[in-house]
């Protein structure tokens, strides 16, 4: 037998208070009221005192069952001591959340930092017109990889823009004069972006400074004009100019062509005009496989229009993309957001003059125009831009 003493407010809630902790089955061995706390009987609390009995080993159970209703608790499945394994777990877990979190916050502040320090380069980015998804994608790719530390200096990060792009950017090999059959190289492109004039400084180039044996073709059926023009430099240069109409006329010259380089001018149909592209493909088509197409873009044209024109002329299938009119302007953003992939870059027109103002296509060149080089105190040199 056990013996145990409550005290309650009334009797009811000391009996209450009894078999909540031994369970129904008890004896109540005596009941008194008394008064607990207060000073000299004052404010003290008038309560009700029962001393009860109860049979040891029903207690005994009584604990057990209590002790079972904690172990079926989630908390653990056996004993204590899987429970505190579980409470370890669970610190663990804790702690692994808290790191998370941590991380979360931390990473938000360093996104935050990093768009700061990023912003006057992307403002250089807009002024040189490059495309916003372009930007966006520079944003997302700068802002995985950048360090606090290598954020904070200028030099480092014009020199990542400068690879960035590098990285973005193909340059084609100079045009190769063929050695036992022509090397066959196509100028297509809008109307006025300089195919023609630019056909004159290559054909001057390889044909009048390197003495290689070229020949002009023309594809240009429908303005006299332009057959005119290509006819004068071709005269001036005493190159022959053949005039092409037909996909059985094509491959009937080239099969008689020896030359070592042919410059073939194309229409100036306008890119608009798909009927236009489809027939100049079918001429091409005489020689499909033997060309080296390059389309003609000037730097002047705005990213939407150079998408649309890098899109309608992929029926061409052109490689190569040459940049005409780099003297008026100095940005190349639009064109380089626009650039396709596996499109290389071949050559840089700066001007009008026949044949000096034509280079070939380079990296640092495009670096030069974007002028990223003014937010840094000294210029980044040459020999820091890696090419390649
Ligand atoms: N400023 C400048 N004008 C050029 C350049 N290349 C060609 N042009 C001019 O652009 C105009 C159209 O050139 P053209 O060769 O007839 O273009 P096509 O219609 O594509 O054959 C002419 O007035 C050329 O002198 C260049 O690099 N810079
Ligand atoms: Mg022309």
């Amino acid at each position: 037998m056990i013996y145990k003493i409550y005290r309650a407010p009334s009797y009811k809630e000391a009996v209450l208070k009894a078999k909540m902790e031994l369970g129904n089955d008890i004896y109540i061995l005596s009941r008194k009221d008394i008064k607990e706390g207060g000073v000299f009987g004052l404010f003290s609390k008038k309560l009700v005192e029962i001393t009860v009995a109860k049979k040891e080993e029903k207690i005994m159970d009584k604990k057990a069952n209590s002790r079972k209703i904690e172990v079926e608790a989630p908390v653990s499945k056996k004993n204590n001591e899987i429970s505190e394994d579980y409470q370890k777990r669970l610190f663990e877990e804790l702690n692994a959340i808290k790191g998370r979190l941590n991380d979360l916050i931390g990473g938000d502040k360093k996104k935050e930092n990093n768009k700061e320090i990023l912003s006057p380069y992307k403002k250089l980015f807009k002024e040189n017109d490059f495309s916003e998804s372009f930007i966006r994608n520079w944003e997302l790719s700068f802002e995985k990889e950048l360090t606090l530390k290598d954020a904070k200096d200028p030099k480092v990060i014009v020199n990542r823009i400068v690879n960035y792009i590098n990285g973005l950017v193909e340059i084609a090999d100079p045009i190769a004069p063929g050695k036992d059959k022509p090397e066959v190289v196509v100028l297509v492109g809008p109307t006025g972006v300089g195919k023609t004039t630019t056909i004159a400084k290559l054909a001057a180039t390889y044909g009048v400074l390197k003495k290689h044996k070229v020949e002009l073709v023309t594809i240009d059926s429908y303005r006299i004009a332009a057959i005119e023009q290509l006819g004068k430099y071709a005269e001036l240069m005493q190159i022959p100019l053949t005039i092409i109409n037909t996909r059985e006329e094509f491959k009937e010259y080239l099969r008689g062509c020896n030359a070592e380089l042919v410059f073939v001018d194309t229409a100036g149909r306008s890119q608009k005009n798909n009927m236009g592209l489809a027939e100049l493909r079918n001429v091409l088509d005489g020689a499909r496989g033997k060309l080296d197409i390059h389309l003609v873009i000037s730097a002047t044209t705005k990213y939407r229009d150079a998408v649309d024109i890098f899109t309608r002329f992929n029926q061409l299938l052109y490689e190569k993309v040459i940049i005409t009119k780099l003297d008026e302007t100095n940005t190349v953003g639009s064109i380089i957001s626009a650039l396709e992939k596996n499109r290389k870059l071949s050559y840089f027109t700066t001007g009008q003059s026949v044949p000096d103002d034509i280079e070939l296509a380079s990296k640092e060149k495009i670096v030069k125009l974007l002028a990223f080089d003014e937010l840094i105190d000294s210029d980044v040199e040459n020999k820091e831009i890696k090419v390649g």
